[in-house]
């Protein structure tokens, strides 16, 4: 009974495998995906530090997440706009994963190692006139709690990155030019492209169990371009049994499933939708291990 469910399954995702490709797109501030020339060279990015002090204005060409209990903290914000120049997606298709890939650049190094958390953000914020206190200077617009920390100000936590270990003795450092990968989530940055007018992208904050200090270049960085916040988005089939493309394989796409049975999807093993449904009706759930044909 097993190895026919398994059987199944590996035939679902034969089927899959030749009728659909995964695409990858990147997006750079300057610079143009050079498997998609088309799309032409990138020019949508913004970012900007928010600080209980006046380090970001000295410093546009840096991003910086900064804890330090009492003292001094610094959160980042960072938006791609433009993402709905992505090509249509076929029918089935949509963004499988997402990454922000920043690069390090030296500014301390005698920290802990440091844990970036991401999450959402909720507000209109203003390049570059977002501080501390207000998302706009100009429009003027406050933050509900300073340094967009309030419940409208952020959403949910998307991913929390440990960056590896740094101490005094042995000397342990990050490296100049080392990059580092954050994860974003899948739908977000789906929602991005199907509703630019909602993508007020994602804060990054120190996560505050330790103090630490990291610092990256930002998109006005004119060193070297590659050096930029890199936005990497992988497309691909959904999850065979996500029939309504929400990332959740749950009750919604039984329904469909029933008004539809035989023809409509395509899908007629519930036994393999039952095995997605255990896996996948919390999409953040590790063991949800849908990748790409
Ligand atoms: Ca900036
Ligand atoms: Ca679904």
């Amino acid at each position: 009974m097993a190895s026919r469910v398994m059987w199944r399954l590996i035939a679902a995702l034969m089927l899959l495998a030749v009728s659909v490709e995964a695409e990858t797109y990147t997006f750079q501030q300057g610079v143009a995906d050079v498997a998609h020339p088309e799309l032409g060279e990138y020019a949508g990015a913004h970012d900007v530090v928010i600080a209980t002090t006046t380090w970001p204005a000295s410093n546009p060409d840096r991003l910086r997440m900064k804890y330090q209990s009492g003292t001094e903290q610094m959160n980042t914000l960072i938006r791609f706009e433009g993402l709905e120049v992505l090509p249509d997606m076929p029918e089935g298709m949509q963004v499988s994963s997402a990454t922000l890939t920043l690069t390090w650049q030296y500014e301390n190094v005698f920290w802990n190692g440091a844990t970036v958390d991401v999450y959402e953000a909720l507000k209109v914020w203003a390049d570059p006139n977002a501080t501390w206190d207000d998302a706009d200077t100009d429009a003027p617009l406050a933050w509900e709690v300073a340094g967009a920390q309030g419940t409208s100000d952020r959403g949910e936590l998307i991913s929390s990155t440990y960056m590896g270990p740094r101490t005094f003795s042995p000397p342990v450092q990050y490296q100049d030019e080392q990059q580092f990968v954050f994860p974003l989530s899948a739908k977000l940055v789906q929602s991005w492209i199907n509703d630019p007018e909602s993508n007020y992208g994602v804060i990054m904050i120190m996560n505050h169990q330790a103090a630490s200090d990291v610092t990256f270049s930002s998109s006005e960085d004119a060193e070297d371009v590659s050096f930029r916040p890199l936005l990497t988005i992988e497309v691909c089939a959904a999850i065979p049994s996500d029939l309504n493309h929400d990332y959740y394989v749950d009750m919604g796409d039984f329904a469909l499933l029933q008004a539809g049975w035989g023809n409509t999807y395509g899908m007629t093993d519930l036994a393999i939708m039952a095995q997605q449904w255990l896996l996948c009706s919390d999409p953040d759930n590790g063991a949800c291990t849908w990748t790409c044909p």
